[in-house]
C-alpha cells in the first residue's frame, strides 16, 4: 500500500498495528524534493538522523552532487523505514545560502573572512602562549552531542593526553549528564539497560517527563501501532502538559514542575506497602531495600498529593498500574533530568525497576533517555566529564589502563579532582582563569540558562573564543575565530543512539566551500601542535574517520561500550548493531542488567556514586563497603522543594521545553521551510484558568519575566497545568531583524533562556532549564491574530477550531509505502540497488 501523506499535519503518519511479543511492521517513507522522481535518484548514501536520540535510519538521496531527499531504511532495528516530520525534511538545511564557508577572524572588533592557515595558525599560538604562560588549565573545550564518535575521541585525546586539561564538557551536561549519573548510581556504570525492542513486550509503558510523541516521534508511531493492535499497553504519563502522550494515558499525572521526587516517592511507598516487590530479585540483585522501604515509608499518596498538586487517587492508580505490570517500561527524559532534584528523582525511576525486579527481561527495562543523536558517544568517548570507556577517574588502575591505551604516562591524564563541568568552566571564564574556550557543535548563547550572563562572558576580551559551527550563530558573532565545519552528509562517521545502536553515516555530497569535517580540524590541530607520546610518536596516530574508529575499539577493548566486533564493514548495509558487540556477543547486545548490574563492582564501576541530595561523593572505601558485590544500590533520596518557589511579585512556574517541529536553536530546522512555517515564531502556553484571571486571550502578546531577563510571546491557551507557564527554548536571534539579539536593542527578548536560572543538579551538575519562578504580564491584545504555536502537539489550544489547523500543504508529502514486499512487510527495500551500502 502507497500513501502519500502531510507529514506537518499528521507527523505520526499511517498505522500499521500490530499485537504484544509481534515484530513491528514495516512502513518506509521516502520525501524527495520537489520534482525529484525515485528513478532520478543517482545513489542512496546511508546515515540516521542527527536531529533527536532515536538513531532513525535513513539513505540520503543523491542527484547531480547535491542532497536532494531521504528514505527510511527498512532493515533497521530502530524506525523500520519511518521518518518523523524533522528527519523527513530537516537534510534541507544542509544547502543553505547562509552556511559558513570560510574561517572567519576577529580583526579590529569585527569577523573577516580568512583562510585556514591564519585561523588555525591563530588558534595554535594562543595555545602555545597560554600552556606556557598559565598552564593547561586556561584551556578548555565545549562540544557537542551533535558530532561523530570518531571526532569526540579524538577531542579526548587530544585534550586530556595532549594539552592536559581538565576542562572538556559537552553540551550533553545540558542535555543527559543526568541519565548518565543515574545509572552510575544505579548500576556503577553508564549503560542503557533497556531496548526499543521491549516497547513491543511491554504490558505497562510509564513516560516520567519525556514528550516522547514530541521529541521521538518514530517511537511514538511504535506505540501507537502497539495501541492499535491486539492486547495493546497500558500507559501511565507524569507531565504538567497535555502531551500527546498525556491524551493517550490511562493515567495522566500532570505535578507541579519540580516536585518528581515527592511522586516517585509515593509511587515507590504504594509499590512497597501492597506488597508487589519481588523479594528474590532485591536479595539477589541490590543492596539498601531496608534504608529505601523506611525512606519512603512517610510518602503516602495524600503526602505527595499536597506537594504535587495531584489527586491522591490518581497517585494509587499510577501505583496499581506500575504494581501490577507483568513487563514495566519506563523511559525518563526532560521534566526528571532538567527539573529539581534531577538525579535524585531519575534514580527512584530505576528503583521502581529494580524492586518490582523488571529489568533485562524483553518488555522489562529502563530507559534513562538521551535526548542528542550522539549524546551516547560523547560520554562513552570522554568528551565530557568521564574519562573514555566509562573509566573512573578515581581507579587509579582504570586511569593507568588508559595511559596504557594512548601510550603515555598516568600523570600524563588529568585525574586529581572531577573533570569539570560545563557550568564550571563558564564560571572559571567569567573569573578569568579560563582564557580559552573552544566551542564545537553548540550554541551556547542560546542554549545556557541565563544568557544576559553567557554573552557577557562570551564577550570578554580576555576570552579566545572558537567556535566551530556550520552556520554563523548567536554564538559565533561573539567568537575571535569560526571555524567552518561539515555537516552530516558532508562527511563520513559513526554514532550511537538511546538503545546503544551504532549506525555509521557516510559521506553523500560535499561540503560547501573550504568547511572541513570535526575531524579534520581536530587531527590538524593536533598535528600542529605536534602532541607526542611517551616514546616520542605522534599521540594521534589515526587519519581518517576508520581509522578513528579502529583507535577507539583499542580504547573501548573489554569495557562495557566494548565496540570491539563492529566495523564500517559490518555497519554498512542491513541493521545498526547494539554495542556491546564483541568476540562474546559479536551480533551486538540487546540488554544490559540480564543479570543484574554487571559493572558495578568496586574495581570496575564508572563511579562511586554521590549523596543525591548534596552532590556529595561517595568515597571508594564507602563504596566497597556498602557494596561489596558490586549488585545494583537502591538509593534513597528526601524531596527538597524547588530552589525558587513562586511569590507575589513571579506568581507562576515557568517551564521550558520543545516543540516536535524544531531542534533546539532551529539552526537547521529554523533553514527548513516545512519545519519553520509550522512553528515560525515562540509563543507562551497557559493554562485557560490562569488566561482568564489575567483577562488574556489566546494571540496576546505577554511579557514572560524572571529577575534574570524576559521574553515576549503570543499567548497559546492550553491544557497546561494551572499556575505554569511554557516557552520553547528553541527562539533565538539569528532571523529576527537585528540579528544580535536584545543586547542590540532592536527585538525585545525571544529566547527562553534570558529567562532562566543558573542552578544545577548537586549529582549530575545539569542545569535546570524546567523550573523557574516568573512573572507575565500583557504586552498588547492580539486582535483576533492567533498564536504562532502549532495545534496538533502539547501546544493544542484548548478551544479546538478557534486556531487554523497546523499544516504544511503540497510541499509536505510523505510517500509511505506499507507491505508490498513480503507477509511481514519485511522487504529488502533498504538494501538501495547499486547504491552506496
Ligand atoms: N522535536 C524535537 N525533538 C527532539 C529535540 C528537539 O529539540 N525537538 N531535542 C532532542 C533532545 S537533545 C532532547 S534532550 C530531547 C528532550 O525530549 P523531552 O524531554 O521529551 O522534551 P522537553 O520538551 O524538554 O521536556 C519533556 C516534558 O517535560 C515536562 N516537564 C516540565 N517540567 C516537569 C517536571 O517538573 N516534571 C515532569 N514530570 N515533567 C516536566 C514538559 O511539560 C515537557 O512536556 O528531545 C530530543 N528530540
Ligand atoms: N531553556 C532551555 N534550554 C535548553 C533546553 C531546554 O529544554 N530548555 N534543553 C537543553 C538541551 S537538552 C540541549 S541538548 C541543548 C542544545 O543546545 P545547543 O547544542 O546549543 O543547540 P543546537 O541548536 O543543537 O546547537 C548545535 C550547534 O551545532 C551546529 N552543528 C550541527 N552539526 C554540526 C557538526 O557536524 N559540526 C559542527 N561543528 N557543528 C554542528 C549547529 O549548527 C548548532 O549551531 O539545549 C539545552 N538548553
Ligand atoms: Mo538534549
Amino acid at each position: 500500500m502507497r500513501r502519500e501523506v502531510d507529514r506537518i499535519a499528521e507527523p505520526w503518519g499511517s498505522r500499521t498495528p500490530y499485537g504484544r511479543h509481534g515484530r513491528w511492521p514495516a512502513r518506509q517513507d521516502t520525501c524527495l524534493a520537489e520534482g525529484v522522481a525515485e528513478e532520478d535518484v543517482e545513489r542512496w548514501v546511508q546515515t540516521a538522523s542527527v536531529l533527536h536520540s532515536d538513531g532513525d535510519a535513513m539513505d540520503l538521496a543523491v542527484k547531480d552532487g547535491a542532497l536532494v531527499g531521504v528514505r527510511g531504511r527498512v532493515a533497521d532495528r530502530v524506525n523500520r523505514g519511518r521518518l518523523g516530520p524533522k528527519d523527513a525534511f530537516g537534510w534541507q538545511a544542509n544547502a543553505s545560502a547562509d552556511r559558513l564557508t570560510r574561517p572567519l577572524v576577529r580583526e579590529g572588533g569585527r569577523l573577516v573572512p580568512s583562510d585556514w592557515d591564519t585561523a588555525m595558525g591563530l588558534i595554535v599560538s594562543r595555545s602555545r602562549e597560554l600552556l606556557a604562560e598559565r598552564g593547561p588549565g586556561a584551556i578548555g573545550f565545549y562540544t557537542s552531542g551533535q558530532l561523530f564518535l570518531e571526532e569526540y575521541y579524538t577531542l579526548a585525546v587530544l585534550a586530556r593526553a595532549g594539552i592536559g586539561t581538565s576542562h572538556l564538557d559537552g553540551n550533553t551536561r545540558l542535555c543527559t549528564s543526568t541519565a548518565a549519573e543515574a545509572l552510575k548510581e544505579s548500576f556503577g556504570c553508564d549503560g542503557q539497560p533497556g531496548s526499543y525492542d521491549d516497547f513491543d513486550h511491554a504490558d505497562t509503558l510509564a513516560f516520567f517527563g519525556h514528550n516522547i510523541a514530541e521529541t521521538q516521534p518514530v517511537q511514538w508511531m511504535r506505540i501507537l501501532d502497539r495501541l492499535d493492535g491486539p492486547d495493546p499497553p497500558r500507559l501511565v504519563c507524569v507531565d504538567p502538559r497535555p502531551t500527546r502522550v498525556a491524551l493517550r494515558a490511562d493515567v495522566h499525572l500532570a505535578p507541579r514542575a519540580g516536585t518528581n521526587v515527592a511522586l516517585l516517592n509515593a509511587l515507590l511507598h504504594e509499590v512497597v506497602r501492597t506488597g508487589r516487590t519481588d523479594p528474590a530479585y532485591i536479595a539477589a540483585h541490590t543492596v539498601g531495600f531496608d534504608e529505601l522501604a523506611e525512606a519512603v515509608r512517610p510518602c503516602t499518596p495524600r503526602w505527595a498529593a499536597r506537594i504535587c498538586d495531584v489527586p491522591a487517587r490518581a497517585v494509587e492508580e499510577a501505583a496499581e498500574l506500575l504494581g501490577t505490570a507483568e513487563r514495566l517500561l519506563s523511559t525518563v527524559l526532560q521534566g526528571v533530568y532538567q527539573s529539581h532534584q534531577a538525579t535524585a528523582a531519575a534514580v527512584q525511576v530505576n528503583n521502581l525497576h529494580l524492586v518490582r525486579g523488571m529489568l533485562g527481561r524483553p518488555g522489562a527495562g529502563v530507559l534513562q533517555m538521551n535526548g542528542q543523536p550522539t549524546a551516547q558517544n560523547t560520554r562513552e568517548c570522554g568528551a565530557d566529564g568521564d574519562l573514555p570507556g566509562f573509566r573512573n577517574w578515581e581507579n587509579d588502575t582504570h586511569v593507568a589502563d588508559l595511559a596504557e591505551v594512548w601510550n603515555v604516562e598516568p600523570e600524563r591524564i588529568p585525574h586529581h579532582a572531577p573533570p569539570t563541568h560545563a557550568m564550571q568552566m563558564f564560571r572559571y571564564a567569567e573569573q578569568g582563569s579560563l582564557r580559552m574556550l573552544w566551542i564545537s557543535g553548540t550554541n551556547p548563547a542560546v542554549s545556557l540558562p541565563e544568557l544576559p550572563r553567557i554573552r557577557a562572558v562570551l564577550a570578554q576580551d580576555r576570552l579566545f573564543t572558537v567556535v566551530q559551527d556550520l552556520f554563523p550563530t548567536e554564538t559565533a558573532l561573539l567568537a575571535d575565530v569560526v571555524l567552518p565545519a561539515a555537516a552530516w552528509g558532508e562527511k563520513t562517521g559513526t554514532f550511537t543512539n538511546a538503545d546503544r545502536t551504532v549506525h555509521l553515516s557516510e559521506r553523500a555530497v560535499a561540503p560547501p566551500g573550504q568547511a572541513r569535517p570535526d575531524l579534520d580540524i581536530f587531527l590538524d590541530y593536533a598535528r600542529r601542535m605536534d602532541f607526542r607520546d611517551k616514546d616520542g610518536g605522534p599521540l594521534v596516530g589515526w587519519r581518517d574517520a576508520e581509522s578513528a574508529f579502529e583507535a577507539w575499539k583499542r580504547c573501548s577493548a573489554g569495557r562495557p561500550c566494548d565496540y570491539t566486533g563492529l566495523s564500517y564493514g559490518l555497519l554498512r548495509g542491513g541493521s545498526g548493531i547494539q554495542w556491546p558487540c564483541n568476540e562474546a556477543a559479536p551480533g551486538g547486545t540487546e540488554r544490559l542488567c540480564t543479570d543484574g548490574a554487571g559493572w558495578a563492582h568496586p574495581d570496575v564501576c564508572e563511579s562511586y556514586g554521590k549523596d543525591l541530595v548534596t552532590g556529595a561523593p561517595v568515597s571508594a572505601v564507602e563504596y566497597r563497603s556498602l557494596n561489596p558485590d558490586g549488585k545494583a544500590v537502591l538509593k534513597a533520596a528526601e524531596y527538597l522543594p524547588p530552589h525558587e518557589p513562586p511569590d507575589t511579585a513571579h506568581p507562576f512556574q515557568l517551564t521550558t521545553g520543545r516543540t516536535l517541529y524544531h531542534f533546539h536553536t532551529r539552526t537547521k530546522t529554523g533553514r527548513t521551510p516545512q519545519l519553520a512555517a509550522a512553528a515560525p515564531d515562540v509563543w507562551v502556553e497557559m493554562s485557560a484558568a490562569d488566561a482568564a484571571a489575567l483577562g488574556l486571550d489566546e494571540g496576546d502578546l505577554v511579557e514572560v519575566s524572571t529577575p534574570r531577563g524576559g521574553l515576549r510571546g503570543r499567548l497559546r491557551v492550553t491544557g497546561i497545568r494551572r499556575g505554569l507557564v511554557f516557552v520553547p527554548f528553541h527562539y533565538g536571534y539569528w532571523d529576527t531583524p537585528a540579528g544580535s539579539g536584545p543586547d542590540g536593542g532592536a527585538v525585545a527578548g525571544r529566547a527562553a533562556n534570558e529567562a532562566t536560572v543558573t542552578d544545577w543538579d548537586p549529582a549530575s551538575k545539569q542545569p535546570l532549564f524546567k523550573t523557574a519562578a516568573a512573572a507575565v504580564a500583557l504586552v498588547e491584545k492580539g486582535s483576533g491574530r492567533p498564536s504562532p504555536a502549532p495545534t496538533n502537539t502539547a501546544s493544542a489550544p484548548v478551544a479546538a477550531g478557534s486556531v487554523p489547523a497546523t499544516a504544511g500543504g503540497p510541499a509536505a508529502r510523505v510517500l509511505e509505502t506499507v507491505g508490498d514486499g513480503d507477509a511481514d512487510g519485511d522487504d529488502d527495500r533498504a538494501d538501495p540497488p547499486g547504491g552506496v551500502r
